[in-house]
């Protein structure tokens, strides 16, 4: 049977969204070149990613997942009856299965970025899930969130699995709590992971995992922008590198050239150094206290916090207040 999905492409109407031409080539021009960590999401890039769970080294996946089985019917209480819960960066919408079956919501919206990859696992969605509705919206979170207007939004739930809000600088982390508190409505919830603070040689395991699957990841990014853009290089003069820059609380993945070379993306020629990086994602860690006060900042009051034994990582529930402490 055909399950439906309302879809929803916000993509090329993005108010202020800026093509993945334009903000590549800034990037590369920069005096250190870096590239926004979303372009690891293509279709491959994603499925990297859903490998990269995998990988006996990637804790935060395998921690968050048992926190978020182990305590559904804590969430269930919280997120109360008929909310809509909406999931920012959806990808395969494995997360969310492990709530479904105990949360006592009407209808599910899914953001991301990578289109086909959003359509086929809310497809599946809403085929495991018949009594459930189904809403995608392919988009990028980062910019300013379009509710669909057939959606139920009386009570919302937002739900940020994954530490993805560590690939925010913390500025801008701040700045996304506060633009989602502009979007929920009052008493809304948001149900969020957030890798903790630890040792190095745990932190650097996770993103330099033995199987090379997030080396595989990172360089992926030079496979898109040859297929995409029309670059000039080769992908195997680069490599990966993953490394705890422990000063500014984050894990740092750069592609390494391997030489001194020149590459060429959408006709113009980049020069880079032998060892040089393109700098393609930060992951910033939190302590429970930093982040909630953070939450805080942004209107968010804390409702529930859990962390498996070895304090790897957290997951919190958030309450949307009435105002922000600094609007
Ligand atoms: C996007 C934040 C969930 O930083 O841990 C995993 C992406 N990059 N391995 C992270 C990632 C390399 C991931 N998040």
């Amino acid at each position: 049977m055909a399950s439906a999905v309302h879809f929803y492409d916000q993509q090329p109407i993005a108010s202020g969204a800026r093509s993945m031409r334009e903000e590549i080539l800034e990037g590369l021009r920069a005096p250190q070149k870096y590239s926004s960590p979303k372009y690891l999401y293509d279709q491959r890039g994603s499925e990297l990613f859903e490998l990269i769970c995998q990988q006996p080294e990637y804790y935060p996946t395998r921690i968050e997942e048992g926190i978020l089985a182990t305590m559904v019917d804590e969430i269930a209480n919280l997120v109360g009856q008929n909310a809509t819960l909406m999931e920012l960066g959806s990808g395969a919408s494995r997360k969310v299965r492990l709530l479904l079956e105990c949360l006592q919501i009407t209808s599910y919206l899914g953001i991301d970025i990578s289109r086909d990859f959003l359509l086929e696992s809310t497809r599946k969605l809403a085929e495991d899930y018949p009594w459930l509705e189904v809403h995608a919206a392919c988009a990028d979170f980062c910019q300013r969130l379009r509710l669909p207007r057939n959606l139920n939004c009386e009570r919302l739930v937002g739900f940020f699995p994954g530490s993805s809000i560590g690939n925010f600088e913390p500025s801008g982390a701040q700045a996304f709590l506060g633009g989602l508190h502009r979007t929920l409505p009052k008493g809304s919830g948001l149900l969020i992971g957030v890798d903790l603070l630890k040792d190095r040689a745990t932190l650097e395991a996770a993103y330099n995992d033995a199987a090379g699957v997030t080396a595989q990841f990172n360089l992926n990014l030079l496979h898109r922008l040859e297929r995409e853009l029309g670059a000039n290089l080769d992908p195997d003069r680069f490599s990966h590198k993953a490394v705890f820059n422990e000063e500014l609380g984050r894990i740092e993945m750069h592609l390494v050239s391997t030489m001194a070379q020149v590459i060429s993306v959408a006709g113009e020629s980049f020069r880079f150094r032998a060892g040089e990086t393109l700098h393609t994602e930060n992951s910033y860690k939190y302590s429970v206290a930093g982040f909630q006060a953070m939450a805080r900042r942004a209107g968010f009051a804390s409702r529930a916090v859990w962390t498996d034994r070895q304090q790897h990582f957290s997951v919190h529930y958030l309450e949307r207040q009435g105002r922000r402490l600094n609007p």
